[in-house]
């Protein structure tokens, strides 16, 4: 079930249990003998050799030490990672081996799925509620021509109380409708997201996505469930919750999550919005955020976690920067009961961040980080993605992203998964989106 890895530098990778198979194979037949010489003279043998290293991205010293003053109760040197080992992501709890895109959608996803309800993100509850939409306010001439704006407001109801979440959308005017569109989960607040583009972002550059062809919006994760800790009584939790909160319940994240999934449902409505291309970005929170709502909800056909760190894409078990136990005292609310389990026992956790990410496919999937973002933890965020692999090339070979991390500013993509690493800080700014338009120009075609 748990396949031992060794951590510090990316040659673990060909430990990898697809690998050894496909090695095996070619070594039963003997004809392909040559090939396999081939690929160890020319594929192994470099990959392991230091002259590659220019080309991989290695944490900046400096950094390293400077994260390691400020915040000295973490580990910020790759060297002290512990080794440890992930839970295989093709074997389900029964033991079986997962072969095909089928077995995987109909056996293993689901089970991934429920693990990371019942220990991460918690339950959303049943509770019967009703939504409607209202275009609240339409501009067919805003960006100067450029793009039609839309107000929406998404409103919740259940046994008498209600939420709104106010949507924002810019959809292009010059483009064949429908159109591809990008979702913000906005945890950063209205500076960044201004309707009357007064005040620009590079967090949201609308202008930047309209001009490409694609529609942008956004909704504030605060109008789903204000970010702090209330004991579950404001937002969305205040309108669905009954009885005694159990410890899988949802948190905040899940919330928000929940709230970008009801975006989807107005987008559904909208005949300018292509539904079937529809990506979900979040920065940060954000990020942790977008990476949940892919999971819960499939019709997201394209998800992006940028600088996701602990509790989105890194794994929790290399313990590099943010830990478990660190998300559960600092944001309490976040993530459900059962998550509290995992606080400096992260070995424990019946899943890690390559199944969260797994659960992407066959859709496609978008990470990304920032290089001085080391309580992010970029390398962990590449490993998780590179262990989802697998299940992505049950359904497209294609998809791949290669063994070592690539050098700072240079994007790598291929099928379904690409990922980037940022000169810079913690942000997510328009080479970031430049990045997923290109992706997406790809994947969406
Ligand atoms: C930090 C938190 C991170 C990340 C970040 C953010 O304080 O430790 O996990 O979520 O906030 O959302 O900007």
């Amino acid at each position: 079930m748990f396949r031992k890895i060794r951590h510090y530098n990316d040659k673990f990778h060909f430990m990898g249990l697809h690998h050894i198979i496909k090695i095996k194979f070619i070594m039963m037949k003997r004809e392909l003998f040559p090939v396999f010489v081939f690929i160890i003279a020319f594929g192994l043998l470099p990959a392991a050799c230091n002259s590659q290293v220019a080309d991989t991205w290695k944490a900046s010293p400096e950094i390293v030490a400077k994260s390691s003053e400020s915040q000295s109760d973490f580990n910020y040197y790759e060297e002290k990672v512990q080794s440890y080992a992930l839970p295989d992501i093709l074997v389900t709890k029964s033991g079986k081996k997962i072969t095909t895109a089928r077995e995987w959608k109909i056996e293993r996803r689901p089970e991934i799925l429920e693990l990371f309800r019942e220990n991460v993100f918690g339950r959303v509850p049943a509770t019967l509620y009703t939504r409607s939409f209202k275009v609240v306010y339409e501009d067919k001439n805003a960006m100067d021509g450029a793009a039609t704006l839309k107000q929406v407001e998404i409103t919740i109801k259940s046994e008498g109380k209600s939420l709104v979440i106010h949507l924002i959308l810019f959809v292009p005017n010059r483009v064949k409708k429908p159109v591809p569109a990008f979702l913000l989960i906005d945890n950063r607040g209205p500076g960044n997201t201004d309707p009357t583009r007064k005040t620009k972002s590079e967090f949201w550059p609308a202008e930047e996505v309209i001009a490409r062809g694609y529609a942008i919006s956004v909704f504030s994760n605060s109008d789903v469930d204000p970010d702090n800790f209330d004991d579950f009584k404001n937002g969305i939790h205040g309108l669905l919750d009954r009885g005694i909160r159990k410890p899988d319940a949802w948190g905040s994240l899940a919330a928000w999550a929940w709230g970008a999934s009801r975006c989807m449902d107005y987008f559904e409505t909208d005949m300018d919005i292509n539904n079937k291309e529809v990506a979900v970005v979040g920065h940060s929170r954000g990020g942790k955020t977008a990476l949940w709502a892919g999971a819960e909800d499939q019709r997201f056909s394209l998800v992006i976690g940028n600088e996701s760190g602990a509790g989105g894409a890194a794994l929790a078990r290399r313990r590099y920067g943010e830990t478990v136990a660190r998300l559960n005292s600092a944001f309490p609310h976040w993530f459900c009961t059962n998550y509290k389990k995992f606080s400096g026992n992260e070995d424990a956790m019946p899943v890690d961040m390559h199944m969260l990410l797994a659960l992407t496919a066959p859709r496609a999937l978008y990470i990304d980080c920032a290089s001085d973002d080391l309580w992010g933890d970029p390398r962990g965020c590449y490993l998780a993605l590179y262990n989802a692999l697998p299940v992505f090339q049950l359904f497209d070979k294609k998809s791949m992203v290669p063994l070592l991390m690539p050098p700072l500013n240079k994007q790598v993509f291929s099928g379904h998964t690409g990922f980037h690493i940022r000169d810079g800080v913690h942000n997510m700014l328009l080479q970031d989106w430049n990045c997923f338009m290109d992706f997406a120009d790809n994947v969406w075609k």
